[in-house]
């Protein structure tokens, strides 16, 4: 069987997302590329072939099986409008991804929640994606009761212009030219900035909330105490996280290493005598979460030490959405 495909968006994810559509030859019968008027009539390549994106409507949907949303303005504005033609969707925005009647998923954490879709199905934040994979195996195994986080995020969450500022940024200030920050509040370029996404609440900001209250919707456990601090980081591409856990039953680091060799999506890099560990050069066009530094937390009985990259773009944004379509496909849900 093969399915009629729309993707919403032409940034960075949306982009992502074809190549990942391509690559894994997910069953494309016909694809739309719908975006806003300012990339309507300009050109995209998929399997070879060139394709006019088209300005989204409502009426674009009809036909339609599968919609993938990159993410932004169009997910409110068009995600209903889709269902009601009939479609299924994947949203990568944050829109609707605490609304109760709507799955959160990740298919190496929770696949099971496809089930219960009503027309949309959430693909969350790059950086609590990232997170989850890594931890749910050791959740399994030990139950997690505390996370404390700290991210180090590449530019490219910010989409394209972001990258485009630290490239300009660094090369002005090699110049000794002035640099504006525009995409970032401050300079990027040989700095990095611990504030990603707005503040909102006893001055956490959203990205970090997000860590905490996505986490808990798909272990499906609101009492997993978590705190994160999102930086910003002048990387190109993948985000990096340093993990610490607390788990109800002490996990060794060596037992930490087994569960996360056997675990889906998951590449142990982890030899401090020979130096190797997982750094975003590495994780850039990979699907995988890689992680390494697992150790002891030293002040904590019950603690553990990790550090995770992955490809936010990829495992973060575009793959995560696909395998979830590949999930809705197996489990006879489009
Ligand atoms: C970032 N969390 O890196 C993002 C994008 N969703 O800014």
């Amino acid at each position: 069987t093969y399915y009629n495909v729309a993707v919403v968006g032409t940034g960075a994810v949306g982009k992502t997302i074809l190549e990942v559509l391509e690559e894994r030859n997910f069953p494309v019968g016909s694809l739309k590329v719908l975006a806003t008027k300012r990339s309507a009539g300009k050109k995209v390549v998929f399997k070879g072939e060139e394709l006019v994106i088209e300005e989204t409507r409502p009426e674009s949907f009809k036909g339609v099986d599968l919609a993938l949303f990159a993410g932004g303005g169009a997910s409110k504005e068009f995600a209903h409008e889709a269902v009601k033609y009939g479609a299924v969707v994947i949203d990568n925005s944050s829109a609707f991804r605490l609304e109760p009647d709507v799955p959160l998923v990740v298919p190496e954490v929770n696949p099971e929640d496809v089930k219960w879709h009503k027309g949309i199905i959430a693909n969350p934040n790059c950086s609590t994606i990232i997170m989850v994979v890594a931890l749910k195996p050791l959740h399994d195994a030990a139950r997690i009761r505390r996370v404390i986080v700290s991210t180090y995020q590449a530019v490219s969450g910010a989409g394209q212009e972001a990258i485009d500022e630290l490239l300009a940024q660094t090369k002005q200030i090699l110049n000794n030219e002035p640099i504006s920050p525009q995409v970032f509040p401050y300079q990027i370029a040989f700095n990095i900035i611990p504030h990603i996404d707005r503040f909102v609440e006893k001055d956490y900001t959203r990205e970090e909330m997000k860590m905490v209250n996505e986490t808990r919707k798909m272990f499906h456990d609101e009492t997993i105490a978590i705190s994160a601090t999102t930086v910003r980081i002048p990387v190109i591409r993948s985000h990096s996280e340093a993990i610490t856990i607390e788990t109800e039953r002490k996990l060794t680091p060596e037992e930490a290493r087994e569960l996360l060799s056997q675990a889906p999506g998951v590449v142990v890099v982890d030899n401090p005598r020979e130096q190797k560990y997982p750094m975003p050069i590495d994780a850039s066009g990979r699907d995988e979460v890689f992680v390494g530094r697992i150790r002891e937390d030293i002040s904590s009985d019950k603690g553990l030490c990790l550090w995770v990259v992955a490809d936010q773009l990829r495992k973060g944004a575009a793959t995560n959405a696909v395998q979830i379509g590949e999930l809705l496909i197996e489990n006879n849900l489009i």
